[in-house]
């Protein structure tokens, strides 16, 4: 069984990051340790949102669990609770990546053109030194216009994504960058990622559901590593992931409201078996 790590923040209410990445990494048969940067309430789009930062706790957690000659096929990491710990989580990929440790890094900070709220304009040039240390990295469009410097497209067609993730592979030496959030007709929606080493570029999507979704990214994410884990290609992680994402995406079509709190991806866990099962046969 594949063990990965994950570092990003608990929030307690309103499925995001680590309460997404575990149910979606556990159904997909890997095991996934966890370093915990903060404790929040809710994530942070829900007003009065409280924070408990726990960058003091991360080198500790590493230290040991180096101690114990702990080895991960991968590290993917999500959201940072401060500038501060972008130089702590490069610190803690040094004490616990083997040569063959995946880095996965999905530089949660912003979208629709903004940074998210307790961030300040410094923080994308704190979360650009992770995503030097990454192998493949998973920003929406905003997040890859703040971390090259360049200014925000909501709708920019093949040749300016094409240009992006160039961009991002040469401003952050990043071999594999994914853009997440392509979407080249009003009825779809998918991702594009680069080779840099070949040239290649490759594109998916689906249906788009015209709605925002909050943690789709998160959900995004943890499937395309719980994919490279199975042992598949990054083309075919982003497929999965696409499909996942969607389908989860369908089980909040009727009650679009409760999207605050996440899209109800735990309705569609099943749907992401029978799509594994569909590749590789029985998974037990
Ligand atoms: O979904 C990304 C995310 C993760 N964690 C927290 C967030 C967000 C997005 O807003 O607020 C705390």
């Amino acid at each position: 069984m594949k063990r990965i790590a994950s570092i990003q923040d608990i929030s307690c209410l309103g499925r995001c990051s680590l309460t997404v990445a575990l149910p979606v990494l556990a159904t997909m048969g890997v095991e996934c340790a966890i370093i915990p940067t903060a404790v929040l309430s809710t994530h942070t789009m829900f007003p009065d949102f409280t924070c408990h930062d726990l960058t003091e706790e991360i080198l500790p957690i590493a230290h040991h669990w180096q101690s114990q000659q702990l080895q991960l096929d991968a590290i993917y990491t999500g959201y940072l609770a401060s500038p501060q710990q972008a130089e702590t989580v490069c610190r803690a990929f040094d004490l616990l990546k083997g040569p063959d440790t995946l880095i996965v890094v999905d530089p949660a900070m912003a979208d629709h053109g903004k940074l998210y709220p307790p961030f300040r304009p410094d923080f994308p040039l704190e979360m650009a030194k992770v995503c030097r240390r990454a192998d493949v990295i998973l920003p929406n469009l905003t997040e890859a216009a703040l971390l090259t410097g360049t200014p925000y497209l909501p709708e920019p067609n093949e040749a300016q994504v094409k240009d992006l993730l160039k961009r991002l592979a040469d401003h952050l030496q990043v071999r594999r960058p994914v853009l997440t959030g392509i979407s080249f007709t009003p009825d779809r929606l998918g991702a594009m990622c680069y080779d840099a080493q070949t040239g290649d570029f490759f594109h998916y999507d689906n249906q788009r559901i015209p709605a925002h979704f909050h943690g789709t990214g998160d959900i995004f994410s943890a499937t395309t590593v719980g994919g490279l884990m199975r042992g598949r290609s990054l083309e075919e992680a982003l497929m999965l992931a696409v499909d996942f994402t969607l389908a989860s995406i369908h089980c909040n079509r009727n009650a679009p409201a409760s999207s605050w709190y996440g899209v109800e991806f735990e309705r569609a866990l099943p749907q992401l078996i029978h799509m594994l099962e569909a590749q590789e046969g029985p998974l037990c």
